[in-house]
């Protein structure tokens, strides 16, 4: 190899440090003026947000199909990536034609600067992170491209070399930093966290029938009955978790209403509370998933203060929003009938984790989260399903989501290896607000048996299941179906989960011996 060519490659090389270098330092100084000025203005979060809003609905599909609650972190990561490779090809091009590289790199910046704008409930120094983020990596790229030796067929000098390294380096230090010092910046300001702590939810003028001791078999391995809070599944859009004081929070009750009502945190906890077991879930859930879980919920029904505003007759649909700008359309029925759903400020006896939506989200039993359980909820439309279009339905799911008949194998789990003998299947199943009447599970198509169903807590919960099995050596098939409390059997014909939630029987192969 020449020496020019030789010398070519390194100044390529060392023009792809510098961009990357750059971008290190822009994004470290854009997310730690987030950090202290607007944690929901973050660069990186609101271009990840944007994302999301953006992605089709099969990419959010797979994305949760492949890292499940893990999407977030697998986004983010991408997303670096790619900055990465952008801002190295800047630093080449650079090289090439001076500024062309700083203009790529400053467009990144002026991209985070319009979507932090543009996003819903943005704040009033929403564009500062991302121009000082277009500010730094331009004037970053510029310094260290000076210290890039663009003279071609002369090979650098090592003293030219060691002081290149030495300022990319310090320089992409000083971003890295910068990132750290955010992160703890953020987590500084986790007031609001201290708020929640503080918090002593009232009493529950209606508390919750206490569980039935047979509602949970105490299986190995089967799910809990009531799902702790920290092992609850989490669902949303929210890159940044949003962080609303509860003297700040108030719902607007508006649309076809007859009058409109407006009602902050203090109110809302001076009214009535009941307390109610609802398993949520979510749309995306496939067969035999685990995007479900069980709480008891504290809250005012809905109903009251939408009797409170008065609701035209020909409304049938809530259109419910979050200080995020996500939207649900819930048929107006749903909360209005008897079945109490909840504008919810606690969660199996704390008040709502910051990622369940604190301070007040709804449940609505019987239907999907989607079309129901907005956190962070600050504005319920009254309105018809003919004028308004919530987030989900204009990216092609449907825009109604009762919860399907479905059941779920926990025990024994797929490729475990079981010992022959005496042992149990067990499994969860359900169809909130109908209600689940049996359960019968199959070996290796042999005949339906039907299972142990436990104490339901009341129809609008899963329920555990259980049959005991002899176990022989070998491979077999386990397959299980509910039957409603209305008499329908779970169908065996498969669906996937877009666009209004999956169907099919689950099965599992496990190993004897
Ligand atoms: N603000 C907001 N609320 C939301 C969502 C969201 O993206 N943003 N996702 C919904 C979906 S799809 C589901 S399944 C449930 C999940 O609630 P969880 O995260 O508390 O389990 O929240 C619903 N409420
Ligand atoms: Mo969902």
């Amino acid at each position: 190899m020449s020496h020019a060519m030789t010398a070519r490659r390194g100044s390529r090389l060392r023009a792809a440090a510098a961009g990357l270098s750059a971008a290190a330092v822009a994004v470290g100084a854009g997310e730690l003026v987030a950090a202290v000025v607007e944690p929901a203005a973050s660069p990186m979060a609101v271009i990840g947000g944007g994302l999301i809003d953006l992605a089709p609905s099969w990419a959010k599909d797979a994305a949760i199909a492949l890292f499940g609650t893990g999407d977030k972190a697998a986004l983010i990561t991408g997303i670096a990536i790619v900055l990465a490779v952008v801002a190295a090809l800047a630093g080449i091009l650079e090289a090439r034609r001076a500024a062309l590289g700083s203009v790529v790199l400053g467009a990144l910046g002026a991209l985070a600067l319009v979507v932090a704008m543009i996003r819903p409930g943005a704040g009033p120094f929403a564009w500062l992170p991302g121009l000082i983020a277009a500010v730094v990596a331009v004037v970053a790229l510029r310094l260290l491209m000076r210290t890039v030796q663009p003279i071609p067929y002369v090979r650098t000098e090592p003293e030219e070399r060691r002081r290149f390294l030495l300022w990319t380096a310090g320089v992409a230090a000083t971003g890295v930093a910068a990132l750290l010092i955010a992160g703890v910046a953020r987590g500084a300001t986790r007031s609001i966290e201290a708020v929640r702590s503080a918090l002593r939810l009232p009493q529950p003028a209606r508390p919750a029938a206490p569980v039935a001791a047979g509602a949970d078999l105490g299986i190995q391995g089967l799910a809990p009955v009531v799902t702790p809070n920290a092992e609850f599944y989490r669902i949303d859009t929210a890159l940044i978790v949003p962080r609303i004081d509860p003297a700040d929070w108030r719902l607007r009750i508006h649309g076809m209403v007859e009058r409109e009502v407006e009602i902050g945190w203090d109110e809302l906890l001076s009214l009535p509370m009941q307390e109610s077991h609802v398993t949520l879930a979510c749309v995306s859930n496939p067969v035999g998933g685990d995007l479900i879980g069980n709480a008891r919920w504290l809250g005012h029904p809905v109903r009251e203060l939408l009797a409170r505003a008065g609701v035209d007759p020909d409304a049938d649909m809530v259109l419910s929003t979050s200080s995020d700008g996500f939207t649900a359309s819930t048929p107006i029925e749903a909360l209005t009938d008897d079945r109490d759903a909840l504008l919810a400020v606690g969660m199996n006896g704390d008040p709502l984790p910051l990622e369940h939506g604190f301070p007040v989200r709804m449940v609505v039993p019987g239907l999907y989260g989607y079309v129901s359980a907005t956190k962070w909820v600050t504005d319920l439309e009254v309105t018809r399903f003919d004028r308004a279009t919530a987030y989900w339905t204009t990216r092609g799911w449907s825009d109604r989501g009762p919860i399907k008949l479905q059941s779920r194998i926990d025990v024994p789990r797929r490729s475990q290896s079981v010992e022959p003998g005496d042992t149990v299947i067990a499994g969860m199943a359900w169809q909130q607000h109908v209600g689940v009447e049996g359960v019968e599970v199959r070996v290796d198509d042999g005949p339906w048996q039907a299972a142990e169903l436990a104490t339901a807590i009341s129809a609008d919960t899963w329920v555990q299941w259980r049959l005991p099995w002899t176990a022989e050596a070998g491979t077999h098939t386990i397959e299980c179906r509910a039957v409603s409390a209305e008499g329908d059997t779970q169908t065996s014909e498969p669906a996937a989960p877009a666009p209004d939630g999956a169907q099919g029987w689950h099965r599992v192969q496990v190993t004897v011996g």
